[in-house]
Parts: C-alpha cells; sequence; structure tokens
C-alpha cells in the first residue's frame, strides 16, 4: 500500500484502508440494524450522531486501533475524536422522501462550519459496501490546498448536509471528480478542507457510512461569538490530552487500547 501520510499530503485523502476483518464487518452492520430498527430509517438517515456516548459497541469502532494507526501518520500520537455520525441513503424503495427528492451530498468542506484550528481527519468507515450506483464518497483531489472556499445554499433539493451549504461548481474542477468505492470494513480518510460530496443512491440497496472525525491535542476550537460551538462528545482515543483545549467526556466504560505503530 501507499504510504498514507504521503498520498494524504499530496491529494487530501486516501481510500480503500481495510480495517475490519469480515466477521467485525458482520457484527457492525448486525449492531448496526438494531440501532436503525430503533431510531427508525427517517432516523438512521442522518440523526444518528455522536451515539459513540452512548454505545460501548460504536465507541469501540470510533477507537479501533487499525482506523488510528493510520489517523496517527497523519495527526500524530495524541489524537481526540471530535465528532461521529452515522449516514445512510436509502433505496427509495426503503424510504420514500418527501416530493421525491433523492438525498445526496452536496460539494463542501468540512472544516467551513466546524469552528476548529489544525487539522482535522475524517474517517469513513463502510457499513455497507459502498459504490458509484449507490452513492459512494466522492472527492475532488488536491483541493485541501486551495483554503476555505466560499459555500451558498445548494439549489437542488435532497441535500443531506445540516446548513444546505455547497460549493458553486465554478470554484472548482468538477471534471476532476473521484469516487472513493470502499468494501463493508474498509474506509477512506479524507481532509476537513477537501472538496466532497456524494451522488444519491440509484441502487436498491442501502449505503451506510460511519463517519468519524479526528483531531491531534493542539488542534483548538475557535472562538466565534457569532457562530458560539460545542464539542459535547470529545474523547482522548490515543495518547494524551496535553493542551487540554477540548475536554475529555470519555464514558467512565471506556478505556482506550495501544495503537500499534
Ligand atoms: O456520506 C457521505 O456521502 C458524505 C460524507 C461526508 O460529507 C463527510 O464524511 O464529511
Amino acid at each position: 500500500m501507499a504510504n498514507v501520510a504521503d498520498f494524504y499530503a499530496e491529494n487530501g485523502y486516501f481510500s480503500g484502508i481495510s480495517v475490519l476483518s469480515s466477521e467485525e464487518a458482520k457484527t457492525l452492520q448486525k449492531n448496526f440494524g438494531q440501532l436503525e430498527e430503533n431510531a427508525g430509517k427517517e432516523g438512521a438517515q442522518y440523526s444518528l450522531h455522536n451515539v459513540h456516548l452512548k454505545h460501548p459497541w460504536v465507541m469501540e469502532i470510533a477507537s479501533h486501533p487499525n482506523i488510528l494507526r493510520h489517523v496517527c501518520q497523519i495527526l500524530g500520537q495524541n489524537i481526540i475524536l471530535l465528532d461521529s455520525r452515522f449516514i445512510c441513503k436509502y433505496p427509495e424503495t426503503d424510504l420514500a422522501q418527501p416530493n421525491g427528492t433523492k438525498p445526496f451530498v452536496a460539494w463542501h468542506q468540512d472544516v467551513r462550519y466546524w469552528g476548529v484550528d489544525g487539522e482535522v481527519v475524517t474517517a469513513w468507515l463502510a457499513v455497507d459496501d459502498a459504490d458509484t450506483e449507490n452513492g459512494c464518497m466522492c472527492v475532488i483531489p488536491g483541493t485541501h490546498t486551495m483554503g476555505i472556499l466560499e459555500h451558498k445554499a445548494a439549489d437542488e433539493k435532497g441535500n443531506l448536509l445540516s446548513s444546505n451549504q455547497s460549493i458553486p461548481s465554478d470554484l472548482f474542477d468538477v471534471t476532476k471528480s473521484t469516487p472513493c468505492p470502499v468494501n463493508a470494513g474498509q474506509m477512506s480518510l479524507h481532509s476537513g478542507l477537501l472538496v466532497h460530496g456524494s451522488d444519491p443512491n440509484r441502487s436498491t440497496r442501502r449505503r451506510c457510512g460511519y463517519v468519524i472525525r479526528y483531531v491531534a491535542t493542539d488542534a483548538k476550537p475557535i472562538e466565534d461569538p457569532n457562530r458560539p460551538r460545542s464539542f459535547p462528545a470529545t474523547v482522548v482515543v490515543s495518547g494524551v490530552n496535553e493542551h487540554k483545549h477540548f475536554e475529555d467526556h470519555s464514558p467512565a466504560w471506556f478505556s482506550k487500547k495501544p495503537v500499534p505503530a
């Protein structure tokens, strides 16, 4: 495998990293199935947010040594889990959408609304196989070097992002769009500055990913009186929180595992 840190530094992402054994991937699907049953498909689509604080099996995934050892190559050994969310795109037959809209994720940069000073690395872990047919993530390689681009409200209905943000396509080269297909149990990593998004699910299969954001412990929340941000779900998952810019909200039942080099 190419060196993750070097490829990431140049392109702003790295895809197709195998993380879970097939047994672990099956257990993840089974556990997620239970969450989905409790939340309903509408709730499971975008509202299962920071449930790593609630369910030990989710925290186990978010602090999995096979994820963290790759994230540590980019951010160093002292790592905070900032936030996590399951994102599902269901086939139309499984979840009818208002006015027949088709959920998609508009082109955006994560850090536009994050309020974090420092690199944010996102792991997109496939719960289900994700490919171009069911709307896997697509990235525009190299855009992490462009700074924060202007975001506007998306014109098209169905954008899953909370603020309906979207980067107008004349601000970057959309022809460079690169799909990141991943099988269940594999992940991609991307920079918070990378332009990325995903198309609607045009298949008959669910597309579910677990999106986990990490920062190094020297990252800081940006103080913005116009947009106060809180980070209620931060957990130190590797090393020590020597800067204490973020609180450690580790549940009592969580204990960090050593991260292999
Ligand atoms: O799940 C998707 O399709 C998009 C995910 C995304 O935008 C992100 O991980 O930041």
